[in-house]
């Protein structure tokens, strides 16, 4: 039984195979991504057994999507193939840092799952079930979905959510929901930058007053760092522990969030103390951030040992 089940969408990936803007690239990479699909690779590298559970058309990109993330180690049998609907792509737009991306998803295989999916898990047999705020924005049918995981019960398996903003995916639409679904978690991954964007509050006091029910709030602050605050056996928090982030010559940071809650959630699986559990999701965010993919090839044990407690990644 997985360790870790990741429910979400993923799309084939299409980045630039040379500069310039998308009307004038004549060459793509076909990789793949999603947020979700992401952090199951992330975890499989770390040793995590992981499932990813999703829909993708019957085309080849979903074909692809479930021959490759089931290549990185990831268990992908509860990837449902749905033959009315298409695989749902995206684009970057550049190379460069902070790289757009261009959505093609709308009607996708994905964003018509639905609460009905839960009667075929066993989310009691996992030990986190792993959600984003990204199911949330994708229709209706995902959203009754996501609310349905973090409602249902779940024996011992814990909830973790990452708000993962997208403004693209919720044009129009009120946000509000992604803070009630949020208090429902256990274990909460969201940027300052994203908490600002969506509720107007960055800082990890303020945060923590907007919520207060998960046990586990971990606030990301890019390339500075990240606090995690933490509920003790006594039902209060215990202080906030900040560890500072890696230093990187950063290639492109998509993806890097995924990165990061994997490798925070292998050192929480491992029992690790707060500040390692930091390290190891900056350290896992630091590889990514070095490459155009969504998921970067594992790093050999021994560098990740190598660099636990360093504060520059150097590795080429
Ligand atoms: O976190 C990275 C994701 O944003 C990327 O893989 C694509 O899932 C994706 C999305 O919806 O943006």
């Amino acid at each position: 039984m997985p360790k870790v089940l990741c429910i979400g969408e993923s799309m084939a990936l299409f980045v630039p195979g040379e500069p310039g803007l998308p009307h004038e690239v004549r060459t793509w990479k076909r990789t793949i991504g999603g947020a979700e699909s992401n952090v199951a690779c992330n975890l499989a590298a770390l040793g995590v057994r992981s499932a990813w559970v999703s829909a993708v058309g019957d085309d080849p990109f979903g074909r692809a999507l479930r021959d490759e993330i089931g290549a990185a180690g990831v268990d992908v049998r509860a990837v449902a193939i749905d033959p009315a609907r298409p695989t749902g792509l995206y684009v970057k737009e550049s190379g460069a840092q902070g790289s757009p991306v261009r959505y093609y998803r709308t009607g996708s295989a994905a964003s018509a799952m639905g609460p009905d999916l839960l009667g075929e898990l066993d989310l009691a047999g996992a030990d986190f079930i792993h959600l984003s705020g990204i199911t949330v924005a994708l229709s209706e049918s995902c959203r009754e979905l996501v609310r349905a995981l973090l409602t249902a019960p779940r024996g011992g398996a814990r909830i973790s959510f990452d708000v993962n903003w997208r403004p693209r995916l919720w044009q129009g639409r009120d946000p509000a929901v992604l803070a009630e679904f949020a208090n429902l978690a256990d274990v909460v991954l969201v940027g300052d930058d994203e908490a600002a964007a969506v509720w107007g509050v960055a800082d990890p006091a303020g945060l923590r007053e907007l919520l207060p029910d998960p046990p586990t709030l971990v606030v990301k602050h890019g390339e500075r760092g990240a606090t995690l605050i933490e509920r003790g056996a006594d039902g209060t928090d215990a202080g906030a522990v900040f560890a500072p982030a890696l230093s990187v010559d950063v290639v492109e940071p998509v993806g890097a969030g995924d990165a990061f809650a994997a490798g925070f959630l292998a050192a929480t699986l491992r029992g690790d103390d707060p500040r390692t559990r930091l390290r190891s999701g900056h350290l896992q965010a630091a590889v990514t951030l070095r490459t155009h993919d969504d998921v970067a090839p594992p790093l050999p044990p021994e560098v990740v040992a190598g660099l636990i407690d360093a504060d520059t990644a150097t590795w080429s």
